[in-house]
């Protein structure tokens, strides 16, 4: 009995994107700890599911907005990996001129509208974006990733209201990994239920295993489809789980003496449902690829990863005369 309805090619595609996102990582995590990088990575290891099941069903023209974790949103919705390497490395040919690192990441060419550091800050702006689409009559669904702390955010609440009182073409998806910095979630809510309220609002409501892409992908195309026809916004909560700490790029896995908060056995729980090996596996019993050919996609993944590497390193600074482009309106 096969795992999945799904096409081999596009098991393959939801592979690669997770893979592209999780080496991305690692390589960059290098620079952190040998402080190449100087901005604040929140890194997305062990969440890379819901980025690429989400995505791989939505067209370019349909825009996605992220949070401060965000690398992952912004590659899984077709974002240049070179011009995000050299970004988070500071320099002038990153996605946001190398003026915003981290957690400042844009590429509206493939539609991806933005991310920022405030928690809940892009969920009113991409109500407007939902809002302008539908005024327009575009076609498109705004997507907005977001996690479970910013759930607590007033604003939220509010966005929710007017996204299911005008049926905008919206999909909120929360991703639950439990933590809000290093608070867990029974600390925070009375009760662990977000995706219920999309029910208060008249939504589509849906909640998802956020390590599994394949269940994501199909809980994606079904929100698109509910959202795209104007039936209704819908709330898709992805329950899944951060492997690195909040910020930073120590890796608990290798050094298992060392944790933030987290106990180490609800790490060890969660590095065995790691969406990507999950996924291979079932590829493999599948048959819908060999061993062979999956180590050849995950070769020119590694390369590929090398590359924005040495591109961003090689890549020059912005002046500094040129700081306060973008943030001034230029003199006439
Ligand atoms: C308005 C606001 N309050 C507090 C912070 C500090 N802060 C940064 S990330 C974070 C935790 C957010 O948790 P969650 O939304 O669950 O996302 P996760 O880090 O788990 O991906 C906090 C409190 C902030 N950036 N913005
Ligand atoms: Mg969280």
């Amino acid at each position: 009995m096969p795992h999945s309805d799904l096409q081999p090619e596009l098991l393959l595609s939801l592979y690669r994107s997770m893979l592209r996102i999780r080496h991305f990582e690692e390589k960059l995590a290098e620079g952190v700890l040998a402080k190449e990088v100087r901005t604040p990575c929140h890194l997305y290891v062990g969440q890379e599911a819901v980025a690429a099941g989400i995505c791989e069903g939505l067209t370019k023209e349909d825009r996605v907005f992220g949070t401060h974790r965000s690398h992952g949103h912004y590659l899984a919705k077709g974002g240049d990996m070179n011009a995000l390497m050299a970004e988070i490395y500071g320099k002038k040919t990153g996605c946001s001129g190398g003026h915003g690192g981290s957690m400042h990441i844009i590429d509206t060419e493939v539609g991806f509208a933005g991310a920022q550091p405030l928690v809940a800050g892009t969920i009113p702006v991409a109500v407007g974006s939902a809002l302008a689409a539908q005024i327009r009559e575009e076609d498109s669904v705004t997507v907005v990733f977001f996690g479970d702390g910013a759930v607590e955010e007033g604003v939220f609440h509010e966005a929710m209201n007017f996204a299911g009182l005008r049926k905008l073409p919206l999909i909120f998806v929360c991703e639950n990994n439990l933590y809000s910095s290093h608070l867990h979630i029974d600390e925070r809510r009375a009760m662990n239920n977000i995706y219920e309220t999309g029910k208060l609002f008249n939504m589509g409501a849906m909640r998802v295993d956020g390590n599994d892409v394949v269940a994501l992908y199909e809980a994606g195309r079904r929100a698109v489809s509910e959202a795209r026809s104007g039936q209704h916004s819908v709330i898709i909560e992805a329950m899944t789980y951060r492997l690195r700490g909040h910020v930073g790029a120590i890796d608990y896995l290798k050094d298992q003496d060392v944790t933030d908060i987290r106990d180490v056995n609800e790490l060890g729980e969660w590095r065995d449902r790691d969406p990507i090996q999950r996924l291979k596996k079932e590829i493999l019993e599948d048959e819908a690829a060999t061993e062979e050919e999956l180590h050849t996609l995950e070769e020119e993944v590694l390369a590929e990863v090398e590359a924005a590497h040495r591109f961003a390193q090689e890549s020059p600074f912005p002046k500094a005369e040129e700081f306060a482009e973008f943030v001034y309106p230029a003199k006439n």
